[in-house]
């Protein structure tokens, strides 16, 4: 199959270009490089590339005449970070809703088969302690301008499928981990600070519970929605693996031989509570996760620590 990855080059993209490329399938790249965005994320794979922006329609249908057309789109290209999000949302606006529809519209034109399209757990809001977990009829309640904008995009994306129907399928991860994710994300940033012995900043409180994924289970979910997910619908991902995050800490401490030091620091604006992931409807699609909580942070760690150089230059650029 001749398959488009948007965002190839960043974290969870990465990931999904070596999924599908080691399921035999044309993979092709479109990024834009920026912050995020990193080619040596795929040395050694064999995948095309296209540096274009979804935010000019003409860069997407470029990539598409290039390659003679699509027949899968894995959109997953995103300003993803709640806290830059918080700074300044005009990237979120212009990347995450505008891109998209210019990607849903070349797509539409160019009749491509199918469209997996990235969404969030926190596009539902959050919950406290004891409410149930999002399932995908939870009503869409964004509470932070990144969240707000992937909201955008997945009422995009739903309002496409019904008006021009767009071959569409949703899919909402919880919390993801793993090798090559930017120092601006939880693990990462405590990853190095354990590993130069310094204080771990947490926000508020520390008892913020996230659903934790790793980043191999999530190419796994998006490569069965691909193949069986319904048009139209949507699919969480999660792992069951809910922890607070100074519980997270604690794990990735004694996975790096560390003891944390926690320095509590001024709460994030608007900080959601926890997020949690009812996924039965892609379990029965025949997927489950299968890493194990901590084996995939000490499989993460190891990354880290063969690459810290790269770890240290983002992490001096996102935290000077
Ligand atoms: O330095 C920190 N200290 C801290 O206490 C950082 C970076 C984070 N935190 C807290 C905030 C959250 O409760 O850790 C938790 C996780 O924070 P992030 O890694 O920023 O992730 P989160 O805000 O939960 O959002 C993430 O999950 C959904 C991703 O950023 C999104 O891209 C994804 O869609």
């Amino acid at each position: 199959m001749r398959v488009m990855i948007t965002g190839g080059c960043g974290f969870i993209g990465s990931q999904l270009v070596r999924e599908f490329v080691s399921r035999g399938d044309r993979v092709t790249v479109f990024d834009c490089l920026t912050y995020s965005g990193f080619k040596e994320h795929l040395d050694g794979v064999e995948a095309g590339f296209f540096k274009g922006d979804l935010r000019n329609t003409s860069d997407i249908v470029s990539c598409f005449n290039l390659s003679h057309g699509f027949d899968l789109v894995i959109h997953a290209a995103a300003e993803s970070s709640v806290d830059k999000s918080i700074q300044g949302c005009q990237d979120f606006i212009t990347s995450n809703i505008q891109g998209s529809v210019n990607l849903f519209e070349v797509c539409l034109d160019r009749n491509v088969q199918k469209i997996v399209n990235f969404g969030t757990d926190e596009v539902y809001g959050h919950l406290g302690t004891e409410d149930s977990s999002f399932t995908e009829k939870t009503p869409i309640n964004p509470r932070n301008p990144y969240s707000a904008s992937k909201a955008g995009q997945l009422m995009f994306a739903k309002a496409y499928f019904e008006t021009h129907k767009l071959p569409v399928v949703n899919v909402c991860p919880s919390n993801c981990f793993g090798p090559r994710q930017l120092p601006e994300k939880l693990l990462p940033r405590m990853i190095y600070l354990l590993s130069k012995n310094k204080e771990l900043p947490v926000y508020g409180t520390g008892k913020n519970i996230r659903e934790w994924l790793f980043v191999e289970d999530v190419a796994k979910a998006v490569a069965t929605v691909a193949e069986k997910g319904v048009i139209g619908e949507t699919y969480n991902i999660g792992s069951d693996n809910e922890n607070t995050n100074l519980d997270i800490l604690t794990i990735l401490g004694k996975v790096m031989g560390v003891e944390p030091v926690f320095k509590f620091i001024e709460d994030r604006k608007g900080h959601d509570f926890r997020y949690s992931v009812n996924f039965s409807k892609l379990k029965k699609l025949g997927w489950n996760p299968s890493a194990n909580l901590e084996e995939s942070i000490k499989t993460t760690v190891e990354w880290y620590r063969n690459h810290f150089e790269w770890l240290e230059t983002n992490y001096k650029k996102i935290w000077a």
